[in-house]
């Protein structure tokens, strides 16, 4: 398609640069975004990223223990060939270091770089009615205006420092895993506490454990967790997976979480409880997220979950010796894979060394922080070091941090002050021309991401080439369809366990204050991306269109 490229250095009045499309973060998402709208349909786009370096999520989570629970040969983008066939994926899981290597990878073999401008936060975005352009303001004081504005923050980045009274007071050094500094921690010697026993808590344990002369994990809630079993990859497999992508890609797509691995056709409830137990420990010992596909029913039914349920709970008493901890440890009030679940290198056995110990904070609550540590209800444990693994205000978190406002200014925080209220995850009704990569209402973080991530960007840049070929100037979910959008994501979760773990991220629980809802589609990605094609196919119904 034929396009006038515009020089993103030229400034139209008051030295606003004039752009056809503003990307917001440089991770995954921005990076491929860029690459398609520049490259494919010739528009001039730019990439703003608050970060000093590309990754986004991957950029600030550098916390020991880093790691994707995805597989890394599937972590990974599809839309290359070439680039497929010529990175080396060295281990099972990849290591926060090397997703960084990839995406820079990425950047330099697209010649992304020239077009993504970092240590660029974006502090607002408000929407021209007459222009249909979006202005854009950074912290630095600079302003875009673009046709469309996507929002590519990625939905695990805001941290979620919990309010603890005391904390400024505190004479040690603290940090949010998700916003490690740059340079490492070294936790050699240092009497360590550790906040959370999500994912990331998890992860982040074992390998801390390692390297302090004492760990403790304060624990709010018990997890489920099943070994990751990282390991090298070897040359042979890595040649397999070389030859069989285009059928591990496939699979990906037409899977519900956008693993390429088969979700088992039985009910765990007909099988005998000898096969069952043996199904399970095949699992336990081939590790990883796909524990979770050894029965379909496990995310839909409560007695077929409570079997893989009372299974782990099982392997907690059997890995941790100590009776009492391994009880401590052990998850009661909502079904496995409820909340997201973690899988873990070492983790339960962690809690067997002599430097570490296990303080359950729901049964004596976090008081304060005092200068010295943290002091429960029941004692008060000296710290040097506090890691916070408290997670982060999903999901919404980073677009309400954008400050955007819609047609006659109406704010996005205002209009979600309920929950949020998406047509598909990608647009909201009176924010024309804004596109939102795995928002809320669509699967996003019940998959692998990067699947997710190509199928919204492929469909925004399908729309916008749709549009321009047509001459229109403007696209808005209307609020009709997102209302009944809306209704099918509720009904798509109730249809499932999820809701049943009453303090997930998931629903927003973990932040006080911010609206229960249930934030992705679970409706699965392969149907998901279904209604996506057919809604393109038709000619967007469920948007406005205008010139
Ligand atoms: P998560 O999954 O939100 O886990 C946060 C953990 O921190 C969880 O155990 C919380 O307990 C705990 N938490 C949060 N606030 C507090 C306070 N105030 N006191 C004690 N404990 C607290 O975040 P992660 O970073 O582990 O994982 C996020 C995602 O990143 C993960 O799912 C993957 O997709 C990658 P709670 O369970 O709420 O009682």
């Amino acid at each position: 398609m034929a396009m006038t490229q515009i020089d993103p250095a030229e400034t139209g009045p008051q030295h606003v640069k004039i752009l056809d499309a503003i990307i917001v973060g440089a991770g995954f998402s921005g990076l491929y975004q860029l690459h398609v709208l520049r490259d494919r349909l010739g528009l001039s786009a730019r990439v703003l990223e608050a970060g000093a370096g590309i990754g986004g999520t991957w950029y600030w989570n550098r916390y020991p223990g880093a790691r994707c629970d995805s597989e890394s040969y599937y972590y990974s983008f599809s839309f290359s060939k070439e680039l497929e066939q010529e990175w080396e994926w060295t281990e099972r899981y990849p290591e926060q270091p090397e997703i960084m290597r990839y995406l820079n990878h990425v950047a330099d073999r697209f010649d992304l770089r020239r077009d993504i401008q970092l240590e660029t936060r974006v502090t607002g975005a408000r929407f021209d009615a007459a222009a249909n352009r979006w202005l854009v303001s950074t912290a630095g004081g600079e302003e875009y205006s673009a046709q469309f504005l996507i929002t590519a923050v990625g939905c695990l980045s805001t941290a979620n420092v919990p309010k603890i009274k005391g904390l400024d007071a505190f004479a040690g050094r603290w940090y949010h895993t998700g916003q490690w500094p740059h340079e490492g921690v070294d936790f050699t010697g240092q009497r360590v506490g550790l906040i959370g026993t999500g994912s990331t808590g998890i992860q982040a344990a074992p390998v801390i454990a390692e390297q302090a002369a004492h760990l403790t994990v304060f624990q709010r809630t018990p997890n489920y967790s099943v070994p990751a079993r990282n390991g090298p990859m070897d040359a042979e497999r890595r040649q397999q997976i070389k030859a069989d992508y285009p059928e591990i890609r496939a699979k990906s797509r037409a899977s519900t979480n956008g693993h390429p691995f088969d979700l088992s056709p039985r009910s765990a409830l007909d099988a005998s409880p000898e096969e069952r137990e043996a199904l399970y420990e095949a699992a336990w010992q081939q590790g990883g997220l796909r524990f979770r596909a050894t029965f379909r029913d496990l995310l839909s039914d409560v007695q077929a979950n409570e079997t893989a349920s009372a299974f782990i709970r099982s392997k907690i008493r059997e890995i941790v010796h100590d009776p009492a901890v391994a009880e401590r440890l052990t998850p009661v009030d909502h079904p496995f894979a409820s909340k997201r679940p973690p899988i873990d290198s070492n983790y339960f056995e962690t809690f067997n060394r002599d430097n570490v110990l296990l303080v359950d904070v729901r049964a004596a609550p976090i008081q304060e922080i005092t200068p010295l540590g943290v002091r429960t209800s029941d004692a008060e444990y000296k710290l040097d070091i506090l890691v916070f693994a408290t997670g982060f205000d999903a999901m919404t978190g980073p677009l309400l941090a954008l400050d955007i406002r819609g047609e006659d200014g109406a704010s996005l925080r205002d209009l979600w002050s309920a929950g949020p209220r998406t047509y598909l995850g990608l647009q909201t009704a009176g924010f024309p021309n804004l596109f939102t990569i795995t928002g809320p209402g669509s699967p996003s973080v019940l998959t692998n991401m990067p699947t997710a991530i190509e199928q919204h960007v492929d469909w925004i840049a399908d729309c916008i080439a749709y549009m321009r070929g047509r001459g229109l100037q403007r696209i808005e979910a209307t609020s009709a369809a997102s209302d009944q959008w809306v209704e099918h994501v509720n009904e798509a979760a109730n249809a499932t366990l999820l809701p049943m773990a009453s303090s997930s991220w998931y629903l927003g629980a973990n932040v006080p204050g911010k609206p229960r809802v249930f934030m992705p589609y679970a409706g699965g990605m392969a149907k998901y991306a279904a209604i996506c094609e057919q809604v393109a196919a038709d000619g967007y119904p469920g948007f406005q269109l205008g010139r």
